[in-house]
């Protein structure tokens, strides 16, 4: 059921961001081959689903949320592409595939991940603004967290951290920042998109907070119980970097608890939406008990 689900909101965030993207042909070609080969690899569209499953749990239609969730997409992709690269975690494997420099060069690389950043918000800024948020809301909201006060300053954190010792205080700021922030955003984008009250933007907004956190405390148990075949990308690289991660600050048993702590609490912040947050709500369990 959530199974097909995802697969038709996979399809639909797709064939937006199909239509979003210069075409492969459009010149200087191997920049926009460089950008698809990325974001067509394979990726999950976690962001961009929960962008559109806010949407809806706040009577909003996906139609009106598609900008918002590909221009997430495009954020997230790049942030995949500079993370893989040589000076950062040196990755050969994302998404199933080598990764973008293995490909086109760490150039090149560099270039699709400026030009995916840059055309989010080409593509936010052709969304329908809704009456309580102009567009210049709506801009800052993906500025702020793709920038260096939360994003960056995640990966800031995490470079400057590896092999030393991290408080737990200094790892849930990593994981807020890196992954929390983008992923609390397109919760937001969906939910002002549907035009959304303050009193549900705010619910929302604890609810993708806790999500996130949740989300890469998941991340990080996968890295250390899961083959690269089955994540698509090199697992038991958080150990070998000696990177700050939920298991080797909490070890994995509570690592586990604090997952499962955080869920309820994201499903506890889904109360006041009924049953049109049915589809958040089983995303939240499908984030906690999958297995890549
Ligand atoms: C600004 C260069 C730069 C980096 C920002 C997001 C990030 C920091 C680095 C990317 C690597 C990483 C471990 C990010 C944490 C968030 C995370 C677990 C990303 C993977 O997200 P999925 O599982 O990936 O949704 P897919 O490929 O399915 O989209």
């Amino acid at each position: 059921m959530l199974q097909n689900y995802l697969v038709s909101r996979q399809r639909t965030v797709d064939k937006a961001l199909n239509a979003f993207l210069p075409k492969a042909s459009v010149k200087p070609a191997t920049i926009h081959r460089a950008m698809r080969y990325s974001l067509f690899a394979g990726g999950k569209r976690l962001r961009p689903i929960l962008c559109l499953a806010a949407a809806e749990a706040c009577g909003g239609e996906v139609e009106r949320a598609l900008p918002m969730a590909c221009a997430v997409e495009c954020i997230h992709t790049y942030s995949l592409i500079h993370d893989d690269l040589p000076c950062m975690d040196n990755d050969d494997f994302r998404r199933g595939k080598p990764t973008c420099h293995k490909v086109f060069g760490e150039g090149i690389a560099v270039l699709a991940g400026d030009a995916l950043l840059t055309i989010a918000f080409e593509i936010l800024a052709q969304a329908k603004a809704p009456a309580r948020y102009g567009m210049s809301a709506l801009l800052q909201e993906l500025a702020v967290a793709a920038g260096s006060r939360w994003l960056i300053a995640g990966q800031v954190a995490d470079l400057e951290g590896e092999g030393k010792k991290t408080s737990p205080r200094q790892l849930q700021f990593i994981h807020e920042s890196k992954t929390a922030a983008l992923l609390t955003s397109s919760i937001r984008l969906g939910a002002m998109s549907a035009n959304a009250p303050a009193k549900k933007l705010e619910d929302l907004t604890v609810f993708g907070k806790a999500l996130g956190l949740a989300f890469q405390v998941i991340d990080d148990i996968l890295d250390v119980t899961q083959t690269s075949a089955k994540l698509g990308k090199s697992a038991g690289k958080d150990v070998s970097a000696q990177k700050a991660t939920y298991p080797s600050v909490f070890g994995l048993e509570h690592s586990r608890k604090e997952a499962d702590r955080l869920t309820k609490a994201a499903h506890a912040a889904l109360k006041p939406f009924g049953e049109k947050a049915a589809a958040l709500s089983a995303l939240a369990d499908f984030l906690l008990e999958r297995d890549y």
